[in-house]
Protein backbone atom coordinates (compact mmCIF):
# COMPACT_ATOMS: atom_id res chain seq x y z
CA UNK A 1 0.00 0.00 0.00
CA UNK A 2 1.35 3.78 -0.89
CA UNK A 3 0.65 6.00 1.64
CA UNK A 4 0.20 9.58 0.74
CA UNK A 5 3.10 12.17 2.11
CA UNK A 6 1.22 15.59 3.08
CA UNK A 7 1.92 18.00 0.14
CA UNK A 8 4.47 21.03 1.80
CA UNK A 9 4.62 23.88 -0.06
CA UNK A 10 7.68 26.36 0.97
CA UNK A 11 7.04 30.25 -0.55
CA UNK A 12 10.46 31.08 -0.33
CA UNK A 13 13.97 29.71 -0.78
CA UNK A 14 15.36 28.36 2.75
CA UNK A 15 18.76 26.90 3.69
CA UNK A 16 19.68 23.43 2.08
CA UNK A 17 19.91 21.92 5.04
CA UNK A 18 16.06 22.52 6.64
CA UNK A 19 14.76 22.00 2.72
CA UNK A 20 16.34 18.26 3.11
CA UNK A 21 14.95 18.06 6.38
CA UNK A 22 11.25 18.96 5.31
CA UNK A 23 11.51 16.91 1.77
CA UNK A 24 12.61 13.43 4.16
CA UNK A 25 9.20 13.57 5.41
CA UNK A 26 7.17 15.18 3.29
CA UNK A 27 6.41 15.89 -0.52
CA UNK A 28 7.82 19.36 -0.76
CA UNK A 29 7.52 21.84 -3.60
CA UNK A 30 10.18 24.01 -3.54
CA UNK A 31 11.01 27.92 -4.68
CA UNK A 32 14.27 27.63 -6.72
CA UNK A 33 13.97 30.90 -7.67
CA UNK A 34 12.94 32.15 -4.92
CA UNK A 35 10.35 34.93 -6.27
CA UNK A 36 7.94 36.17 -3.70
CA UNK A 37 4.44 34.41 -4.68
CA UNK A 38 1.70 36.39 -6.16
CA UNK A 39 -1.83 36.67 -4.78
CA UNK A 40 -2.60 34.09 -7.49
CA UNK A 41 -0.15 31.68 -6.74
CA UNK A 42 -1.19 31.82 -2.97
CA UNK A 43 -4.96 31.02 -3.86
CA UNK A 44 -4.06 28.76 -6.17
CA UNK A 45 -1.73 27.11 -3.35
CA UNK A 46 -4.51 26.70 -0.70
CA UNK A 47 -5.98 24.46 -3.20
CA UNK A 48 -3.27 22.62 -4.03
CA UNK A 49 -1.06 21.58 -0.47
CA UNK A 50 -1.84 20.40 2.95
CA UNK A 51 0.68 22.46 4.27
CA UNK A 52 2.15 26.17 3.00
CA UNK A 53 4.99 27.36 4.65
CA UNK A 54 4.66 31.11 4.17
CA UNK A 55 7.01 33.83 5.59
CA UNK A 56 6.48 37.58 6.39
CA UNK A 57 6.67 38.23 2.37
CA UNK A 58 3.62 36.85 1.76
CA UNK A 59 0.57 38.64 2.90
CA UNK A 60 -1.56 36.28 3.57
CA UNK A 61 -5.51 38.35 4.08
CA UNK A 62 -8.79 38.31 4.15
CA UNK A 63 -9.55 38.11 0.45
CA UNK A 64 -6.94 35.17 -0.32
CA UNK A 65 -8.10 33.24 2.72
CA UNK A 66 -11.66 33.73 2.00
CA UNK A 67 -11.48 33.08 -1.64
CA UNK A 68 -12.84 29.61 -3.57
CA UNK A 69 -15.63 30.35 -0.29
CA UNK A 70 -12.83 29.23 1.82
CA UNK A 71 -12.96 25.89 1.03
CA UNK A 72 -9.52 24.79 0.88
CA UNK A 73 -7.03 21.55 1.12
CA UNK A 74 -4.35 23.71 3.09
CA UNK A 75 -5.14 22.95 7.11
CA UNK A 76 -2.30 24.84 8.51
CA UNK A 77 0.32 27.66 7.43
CA UNK A 78 3.13 27.00 9.39
CA UNK A 79 4.85 30.30 8.74
CA UNK A 80 8.82 30.75 8.63
CA UNK A 81 9.29 33.49 11.42
CA UNK A 82 7.92 34.77 14.89
CA UNK A 83 5.55 37.58 13.68
CA UNK A 84 2.48 36.50 11.91
CA UNK A 85 0.81 39.82 11.20
CA UNK A 86 1.01 38.52 7.56
CA UNK A 87 -1.92 36.49 8.19
CA UNK A 88 -5.11 37.40 8.84
CA UNK A 89 -5.19 34.97 12.22
CA UNK A 90 -9.88 35.33 12.24
CA UNK A 91 -10.09 34.34 8.00
CA UNK A 92 -7.46 31.60 8.87
CA UNK A 93 -9.75 30.04 11.68
CA UNK A 94 -13.03 30.59 9.79
CA UNK A 95 -11.49 28.55 7.10
CA UNK A 96 -10.86 25.81 9.69
CA UNK A 97 -6.67 26.34 9.02
CA UNK A 98 -4.14 26.49 11.74
CA UNK A 99 -1.13 28.71 12.09
CA UNK A 100 2.04 27.95 13.81
CA UNK A 101 5.45 30.37 14.05
CA UNK A 102 8.67 29.78 14.98
CA UNK A 103 9.42 31.63 18.34
CA UNK A 104 12.83 31.82 20.57
CA UNK A 105 14.90 30.79 17.87
CA UNK A 106 14.94 34.37 16.70
CA UNK A 107 15.76 36.11 19.95
CA UNK A 108 19.50 36.19 20.04
CA UNK A 109 19.93 37.29 16.33
CA UNK A 110 17.47 40.07 16.85
CA UNK A 111 18.32 40.91 20.13
CA UNK A 112 22.44 41.37 17.94
CA UNK A 113 20.69 43.27 15.10
CA UNK A 114 19.17 46.03 17.95
CA UNK A 115 22.18 46.86 19.67
CA UNK A 116 23.87 46.64 15.68
CA UNK A 117 21.27 49.50 15.03
CA UNK A 118 21.98 51.54 18.46
CA UNK A 119 25.45 51.36 17.77
CA UNK A 120 25.79 52.38 13.73
CA UNK A 121 23.33 55.17 14.53
CA UNK A 122 24.90 56.51 17.57
CA UNK A 123 28.53 56.04 16.53
CA UNK A 124 27.25 56.87 12.67
CA UNK A 125 28.88 53.40 11.50
CA UNK A 126 27.41 53.68 7.68
CA UNK A 127 28.14 56.72 7.33
CA UNK A 128 32.40 56.50 8.23
CA UNK A 129 32.01 53.39 5.63
CA UNK A 130 30.05 55.44 3.29
CA UNK A 131 32.60 58.32 2.95
CA UNK A 132 35.51 55.30 2.63
CA UNK A 133 33.59 53.32 -0.07
CA UNK A 134 33.51 56.96 -1.68
CA UNK A 135 37.19 57.48 -1.45
CA UNK A 136 36.17 60.25 -0.19
CA UNK A 137 38.19 60.19 3.55
CA UNK A 138 41.16 63.21 3.62
CA UNK A 139 42.50 61.59 6.44
CA UNK A 140 41.87 61.67 10.52
CA UNK A 141 41.29 64.83 12.34
CA UNK A 142 39.65 65.80 16.02
CA UNK A 143 35.99 66.67 14.99
CA UNK A 144 35.37 64.11 11.82
CA UNK A 145 31.96 62.71 12.28
CA UNK A 146 31.64 63.39 15.70
CA UNK A 147 29.07 61.03 17.14
CA UNK A 148 27.36 60.50 20.49
CA UNK A 149 28.37 57.48 23.09
CA UNK A 150 26.12 54.83 23.66
CA UNK A 151 27.59 53.76 27.31
CA UNK A 152 26.09 54.28 30.41
CA UNK A 153 22.48 56.13 28.41
CA UNK A 154 19.08 55.24 28.97
CA UNK A 155 17.49 52.50 26.92
CA UNK A 156 13.82 52.79 26.74
CA UNK A 157 12.22 49.69 25.36
CA UNK A 158 8.63 49.32 24.37
CA UNK A 159 7.63 46.07 24.22
CA UNK A 160 9.69 43.36 27.02
CA UNK A 161 8.70 40.10 25.19
CA UNK A 162 11.25 37.60 24.66
CA UNK A 163 13.75 39.95 22.39
CA UNK A 164 13.14 42.80 24.16
CA UNK A 165 14.48 40.97 27.71
CA UNK A 166 17.51 40.08 25.69
CA UNK A 167 18.38 43.71 24.44
CA UNK A 168 18.10 44.48 27.88
CA UNK A 169 20.56 42.09 29.09
CA UNK A 170 23.31 43.13 27.02
CA UNK A 171 22.59 46.49 26.79
CA UNK A 172 22.73 46.20 30.64
CA UNK A 173 25.25 44.19 31.02
CA UNK A 174 27.45 44.81 28.50
CA UNK A 175 27.46 49.08 27.51
CA UNK A 176 25.91 49.71 31.36
CA UNK A 177 22.93 51.21 29.95
CA UNK A 178 20.03 52.48 32.42
CA UNK A 179 16.84 50.12 31.29
CA UNK A 180 13.66 51.45 31.64
CA UNK A 181 10.56 49.89 29.65
CA UNK A 182 7.04 50.37 28.54
CA UNK A 183 4.69 47.00 27.91
CA UNK A 184 1.17 46.68 28.57
CA UNK A 185 1.59 42.80 29.84
CA UNK A 186 2.90 42.13 32.89
CA UNK A 187 6.41 41.24 32.63
CA UNK A 188 7.75 38.69 35.98
CA UNK A 189 11.24 39.92 37.85
CA UNK A 190 12.16 36.35 37.50
CA UNK A 191 12.09 36.15 33.80
CA UNK A 192 14.12 39.94 33.98
CA UNK A 193 17.20 37.76 34.57
CA UNK A 194 18.35 39.91 37.76
CA UNK A 195 18.48 43.08 35.99
CA UNK A 196 17.60 46.38 37.23
CA UNK A 197 14.66 47.81 35.28
CA UNK A 198 12.31 50.21 35.41
CA UNK A 199 8.48 50.01 34.57
CA UNK A 200 7.13 53.44 33.27
CA UNK A 201 4.85 54.91 31.22
CA UNK A 202 5.10 55.27 27.34
CA UNK A 203 4.69 59.51 27.94
CA UNK A 204 7.52 58.98 30.31
CA UNK A 205 9.82 56.17 28.05
CA UNK A 206 9.92 58.56 25.42
CA UNK A 207 10.49 61.58 27.03
CA UNK A 208 13.63 60.47 29.41
CA UNK A 209 15.51 57.82 27.15
CA UNK A 210 18.32 58.50 25.30
CA UNK A 211 17.45 55.78 22.75
CA UNK A 212 14.06 54.05 22.25
CA UNK A 213 14.20 50.71 20.73
CA UNK A 214 10.67 48.78 19.53
CA UNK A 215 10.12 45.14 20.68
CA UNK A 216 6.56 45.10 20.92
CA UNK A 217 3.39 43.05 18.79
CA UNK A 218 2.39 44.62 15.16
CA UNK A 219 -1.49 44.32 16.11
CA UNK A 220 -4.24 46.82 16.25
CA UNK A 221 -3.20 48.61 19.28
CA UNK A 222 0.27 49.23 18.07
CA UNK A 223 -0.32 49.96 14.97
CA UNK A 224 1.03 53.58 14.43
CA UNK A 225 1.89 53.50 18.22
CA UNK A 226 4.82 56.21 17.35
CA UNK A 227 3.60 59.04 15.45
CA UNK A 228 4.38 62.77 15.29
CA UNK A 229 2.66 63.20 18.93
CA UNK A 230 5.28 61.01 20.52
CA UNK A 231 8.24 61.70 18.28
CA UNK A 232 8.12 64.97 19.36
CA UNK A 233 8.21 63.99 23.23
CA UNK A 234 11.42 62.59 22.45
CA UNK A 235 14.72 64.61 23.31
CA UNK A 236 16.49 66.50 20.54
CA UNK A 237 19.70 63.88 21.28
CA UNK A 238 18.01 60.91 21.22
CA UNK A 239 17.68 57.69 18.52
CA UNK A 240 14.53 55.88 17.74
CA UNK A 241 15.82 51.81 16.98
CA UNK A 242 13.13 49.49 15.46
CA UNK A 243 13.26 46.01 14.87
CA UNK A 244 9.84 44.53 15.16
CA UNK A 245 7.34 46.15 12.21
CA UNK A 246 6.97 48.40 10.77
CA UNK A 247 3.66 49.65 10.97
CA UNK A 248 4.25 50.23 14.60
CA UNK A 249 5.69 53.95 13.14
CA UNK A 250 4.66 56.94 11.41
CA UNK A 251 7.50 56.83 8.57
CA UNK A 252 6.33 60.15 7.80
CA UNK A 253 6.45 61.60 11.07
CA UNK A 254 10.06 59.72 11.58
CA UNK A 255 11.57 61.43 8.44
CA UNK A 256 10.59 64.92 9.25
CA UNK A 257 11.34 63.96 13.02
CA UNK A 258 14.94 63.43 11.30
CA UNK A 259 14.89 66.00 9.28
CA UNK A 260 13.45 68.90 12.07
CA UNK A 261 16.13 67.79 14.45
CA UNK A 262 13.25 66.60 16.65
CA UNK A 263 15.49 63.55 17.46
CA UNK A 264 19.19 62.97 16.37
CA UNK A 265 18.67 59.54 14.25
CA UNK A 266 17.28 56.64 13.88
CA UNK A 267 17.98 52.85 13.38
CA UNK A 268 15.79 50.69 11.27
CA UNK A 269 15.44 47.13 9.93
CA UNK A 270 11.76 47.10 9.51
CA UNK A 271 9.17 48.73 7.01
CA UNK A 272 5.99 49.79 7.03
CA UNK A 273 5.25 48.75 3.02
CA UNK A 274 8.36 46.07 2.68
CA UNK A 275 10.05 45.81 0.05
CA UNK A 276 9.09 49.63 -0.12
CA UNK A 277 11.24 52.08 2.19
CA UNK A 278 9.81 55.59 2.12
CA UNK A 279 12.20 57.61 0.16
CA UNK A 280 12.12 60.38 2.76
CA UNK A 281 13.93 57.97 4.93
CA UNK A 282 16.43 57.27 2.55
CA UNK A 283 16.98 61.01 2.31
CA UNK A 284 18.38 60.92 5.84
CA UNK A 285 21.99 60.07 6.40
CA UNK A 286 21.27 59.95 9.63
CA UNK A 287 19.08 57.22 9.57
CA UNK A 288 20.32 53.72 9.54
CA UNK A 289 18.66 51.50 7.22
CA UNK A 290 18.88 47.28 6.92
CA UNK A 291 17.01 45.39 5.00
CA UNK A 292 14.50 43.27 7.27
CA UNK A 293 17.84 41.40 8.47
CA UNK A 294 17.20 41.01 12.23
CA UNK A 295 16.84 37.46 12.04
CA UNK A 296 19.50 36.50 9.55
CA UNK A 297 22.01 34.08 10.50
CA UNK A 298 22.51 30.95 9.10
CA UNK A 299 21.61 29.58 12.68
CA UNK A 300 18.92 30.86 13.20
CA UNK A 301 17.52 30.59 10.17
CA UNK A 302 18.12 26.49 10.12
CA UNK A 303 16.26 26.68 13.52
CA UNK A 304 13.02 28.32 11.98
CA UNK A 305 13.26 25.67 9.29
CA UNK A 306 13.63 22.77 12.22
CA UNK A 307 10.71 24.54 14.01
CA UNK A 308 8.23 24.38 10.96
CA UNK A 309 9.17 20.88 10.16
CA UNK A 310 8.45 19.85 14.10
CA UNK A 311 5.07 21.61 13.49
CA UNK A 312 4.25 20.18 10.78
CA UNK A 313 5.37 16.41 11.65
CA UNK A 314 2.61 17.14 15.36
CA UNK A 315 0.41 18.21 12.91
CA UNK A 316 0.15 15.49 10.56
CA UNK A 317 0.82 13.27 13.24
CA UNK A 318 -2.20 14.00 14.83
CA UNK A 319 -0.76 16.14 17.86
CA UNK A 320 -1.17 19.71 19.05
CA UNK A 321 2.17 21.52 17.21
CA UNK A 322 3.97 23.29 19.86
CA UNK A 323 3.89 26.63 18.31
CA UNK A 324 0.18 27.02 17.88
CA UNK A 325 -0.51 30.58 17.43
CA UNK A 326 -4.23 29.17 16.46
CA UNK A 327 -7.02 27.94 17.08
C1 LIG B 1 11.76 36.75 9.84
C2 LIG B 1 10.76 38.35 11.56
O1 LIG B 1 12.91 36.57 9.14
O2 LIG B 1 10.11 36.28 12.50
C3 LIG B 1 9.88 37.45 12.36
O3 LIG B 1 8.88 37.96 12.91
O4 LIG B 1 10.54 39.49 11.54
C4 LIG B 1 11.92 37.95 10.71
O5 LIG B 1 13.07 38.03 11.43
C5 LIG B 1 10.62 36.87 8.90
O6 LIG B 1 9.44 37.20 9.55
C6 LIG B 1 10.44 35.59 8.13
O7 LIG B 1 9.12 35.35 7.80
Amino acid sequence: MIIQRPKVLLTRKWPDRVEDKLCSRFEVELNHDDHPFTEKELIDALKKFDAICPSVSDKLNGTILRSGNGVHRTKILANYGAGHDHIDLSAAEDTGISVTNTPDVLTASTAEITIALILAAARRISEGETLIRAGLWSGWNPTQLLSTGVTGKTLGLIGMGRIGQRVAEIAGHGLQMGIQYFSRSKVSAKRLNGLKVSKVSLNRLLSTSDFVSIHCEANEDTFGLIGERELNLMQSHSFLINTARGTIISEKALAEAVRNKTIAGAGLDVYENEPAVNPALQKESNITLLPHMGSGTIETREAMGYKVFENLDAFFGGFTPPDLVTP
